[in-house]
């Protein structure tokens, strides 16, 4: 793994920080299995003050970013950011050029830059569906910590032949493996097409994040939360694989499936509840 950030700007620590590990390693996964072409997909991971003082000078800010979409409730919070712009692929061979440690600003209004982003990068295009979707997380799971959102093939793919209907999707990606009612009980949301890197996709995303730890964009890609990276990546992995099995049963004819009464036994044996209105039992 790089250490080319162990001496750059900001960076104080003699080892590596382990949120910088982390982002490199799942950035370069994630492009690994093809979801993350050019400088698509984006990861934003909340940090404790006392984990980013270890590693980086939070006295001084380097730069200071204005938001157009004020987030007084992240005021002091720090982050571990993919920039604008950036490649996935690169990430894990310079960090320092693709990734940034941010604090919010105390008024909620701005952010603060306190290493990486180097040579004037900003962070991710899709930061209003971050926060946003922090917001609504951190309200309802105090575990909460990451916001992730990636090109995942299968799932776009899955978006042109599926209904949008949230439950019927959910529904359907239960269906393709047995783990997945086990794995996402509380299932998936979906927004219509909207324009990227808005703060009105932002919004429509964080809406769906009070119901929902994923979103699906249609013909985009899907954003995915958690509190650590493992469960995270695990939600994005299981739910890829579902419209893996989905696309590759196609249109052909189904001899056999799981059906209502035995996805309902799987949730029992698991002790996990289903969203309210799929199951028909
Ligand atoms: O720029 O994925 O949605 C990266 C994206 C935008
Ligand atoms: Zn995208």
């Amino acid at each position: 793994m790089s250490t080319s950030y162990t001496a750059s700007a900001g960076y104080i620590g003699g080892t590596a920080a382990p949120f910088i590990e982390e982002m490199s390693e799942i950035t370069h996964h994630m492009w690994s299995l093809g979801w993350d072409e050019l400088n698509g997909g984006n990861i934003s991971y909340l940090l404790d003050e006392a984990e980013v003082a270890k590693y980086i000078d939070i006295r001084e800010a380097q730069r200071v970013i204005n938001l157009t979409f004020p987030v007084t409730e992240l005021a002091g919070k720090y982050f571990i950011v993919t920039g604008s712009g950036k490649y996935f692929r690169n990430v894990i061979k310079d960090p320092e050029a693709n990734l940034g440690v941010l604090r919010v600003s105390a008024s909620g209004e701005s952010v603060e830059v306190l290493w990486g982003l180097r040579n004037g990068a900003v962070p991710t295009s899709e930061l209003a569906s971050h926060f946003m979707s922090h917001i609504e997380r951190l309200k309802v799971d105090s575990t909460h910590r990451i916001v992730l959102h990636t090109h995942a093939t299968n799932v776009i793919a899955m978006t042109f032949t599926h209904d949008l209907n949230e439950l019927q999707f959910t529904k359907t990606l239960w269906e393709m493996c047995t783990e997945c009612l086990v794995v996402f009980p509380d299932g998936v949301g979906v927004i219509p097409w909207m324009v990227p890197g808005s703060s009105d996709i932002g919004r429509a995303t964080a809406d769906k994040m009070k119901d929902y730890r994923v979103v699906v964009w249609p013909q985009h890609g899907i954003f995915v939360t958690g509190a650590t990276m493992d469960a995270t990546f695990g939600l994005v992995e299981t739910i890829e694989k579902a419209a893996i099995v989905y696309n590759l049963i196609g249109g052909r004819e189904i001899k056999q499936k799981i059906t209502d009464r035995q996805l309902a036994d799987l949730a029992q044996a698991f002790r996990v509840t289903p969203k309210a209105g799929i199951l028909e039992v």
